[in-house]
């Protein structure tokens, strides 16, 4: 039997939405567009539960217009989208999809580094468009073996690409807000953020969105890194002065971005970054495999059902009210 009415605000992997189907009486908005404001307040009337994406603004207005919800569950680890601390003052958990997408989201920030390190895309680009003429008169990169990478943010997703640094003969430093125990085991040293702008090579940006991280890259930051600096973004687009990124390419301050995320997203097709050559940008893909998005659909299903049964979610980003008997 049904029991729980259900949101879901966005498009889902077709296992899980089987599984939220099967207890649940479901509206989904399965647009390409993102829900309008006004019909999600008219289903949240009466819903228990809440699927939310990304590009849904989870505040204290929404929650107010969902008077009967317990639960709200969302198929991505960053959150910068929702009001927490408004969640939790009403008693709702929030779930989230830590771990299970780490390796896909490593995969794709290195591959961005080694597809830019070696203008893979460019070497494309030319064969497909016929200007393949000889192998002197091609695109030349730089070697990553022996350079050094920069981790900003060293979570489950740093660490795993520490590792495939590790494996490719770079040495690595990173900052976080503390040390890491296991950074030895890691290969990795912990450095202050200015000496790791200064040292690196090569930086990438595994930060979690918030309001005190947002803009953390700007032309004071810019300006620290070497001018041969490659820089990778596979977090948030919000992390970053994007003018001010466009000006340091622009300029030669550092030699070439790779980007999975832009602010804004998407990004629009005549956006100045698009005219640079130094660029190379992902449409939000570091998560993007059938078994990485099956896995993070079947855990926000597992989140959302638990929290309508009343039982703890298994990822949640606010325990203090994970439990509610
Ligand atoms: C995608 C992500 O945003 O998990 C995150 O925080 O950024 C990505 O996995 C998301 O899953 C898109 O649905």
């Amino acid at each position: 039997m049904k029991k729980y009415q259900v949101v879901v605000a966005g498009k889902m992997r077709a296992c899980a939405l089987a599984k939220i189907n099967s207890e649940c009486h479901v509206r989904q908005w399965d647009k390409i567009e993102p829900i309008p404001r006004n019909l999600l307040y008219e289903w949240l009337a009466d819903a228990e539960g809440l699927v939310s994406t990304g590009d849904v603004r989870v505040d204290d207005e929404l929650l107010a217009h969902a008077p009967h919800l317990r639960v709200i569950a969302q198929a991505s680890v960053g959150y910068d989208n929702v009001d927490i601390a408004a969640c939790t003052r009403r008693g709702i958990p929030f779930g989230n999809t830590p771990g299970v997408l780490v390796e896909a989201t490593a995969d794709l920030t290195f591959g961005l580094l080694l597809c830019a390190a070696r203008r893979i895309h460019e070497g494309w680009n030319q064969v497909a468009s016929g200007r393949w003429l000889n192998n002197h008169d091609v695109p030349f990169g730089i070697d990553l073996y022996g350079k050094t990478l920069g981790i900003v943010g060293m979570g489950r997703i740093g660490a795993a690409v520490a590792r495939r640094a590790r494996a490719c003969g770079m040495q690595v430093i990173y900052h976080n807000r503390s040390r890491r125990a296991d950074d030895e085991h890691l290969g990795a040293a912990y450095v202050a953020f200015d000496d790791l702008l200064a040292q690196a090579d090569c930086i990438v940006v595994l930060v979690p969105l918030s309001p005190a991280s947002r803009g953390m890259f700007g032309r004071a930051e810019f300006a620290k890194m070497k001018r041969t600096a490659y820089f990778i973004n596979a977090a948030r687009g919000g992390l970053v002065d994007t003018q001010a990124l466009y000006d340091a390419l622009k300029e030669g301050q550092i030699a070439y971005a790779a980007l999975d995320v832009t602010d804004p997203e998407p990004l629009p097709g005549d956006h100045p970054l698009l005219t640079l050559p130094n660029v190379l940008i992902t449409p939000h893909i570091g998560s993007a495999t059938h078994e990485t998005r099956d896995r993070m659909a079947m855990l926000t299903a597992d989140n959302l059902l638990a929290g309508l049964a009343g039982r703890p979610l298994p990822a949640c980003v606010n325990p203090e009210v994970n439990y509610r008997p």
